[in-house]
């Protein structure tokens, strides 16, 4: 995936996390726009004008909607043996909503969706 790479989030929507895990799995850079939900920037507002909510994954200028569909085209637009990263984003997504009560045994994961 070439080019500007840009993620429209806000940080504990899960569906943003979802997101994040695929493009840390990929290794892909990307700028991180944090948004506050109840005054959403005009750039959200131009990217998902019908449903105005985040994540939003904005690749060279053309924006994706909906976190399911995003793991999808990074996916399908990077280079990987067998496009399966979407089923490993569900197990690590899975992991970290089960394993919040010890924050200790998420950091590794954590520092993963930092790019760590
Ligand atoms: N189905 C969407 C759900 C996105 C969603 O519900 N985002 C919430 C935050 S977690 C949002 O932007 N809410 C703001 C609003 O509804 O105005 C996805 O998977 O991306």
């Amino acid at each position: 995936m070439t080019g500007e790479v840009v993620l429209l989030g806000f940080w504990p929507s899960s569906f943003g996390m979802r997101v994040k895990i695929a493009l840390a799995l990929k290794g892909i850079k990307y700028e991180y726009k944090s948004e506050d939900l109840r005054d959403k920037s005009p750039l959200l507002l131009k990217m998902n004008p019908v449903h105005q909510k985040i994540p939003v994954l904005i690749h060279n200028g053309k924006p994706i909607c909906e976190s399911l569909i995003m793991v999808q085209y990074i996916d399908e637009n990077t280079s990987s043996q067998d496009n399966q990263i979407r089923h490993l984003v569900c197990l690590i997504e899975n992991a970290i909503i089960n394993l919040l009560k010890g924050q200790e045994q998420t950091a590794w994961l954590i520092d993963l969706l930092d790019g760590r």
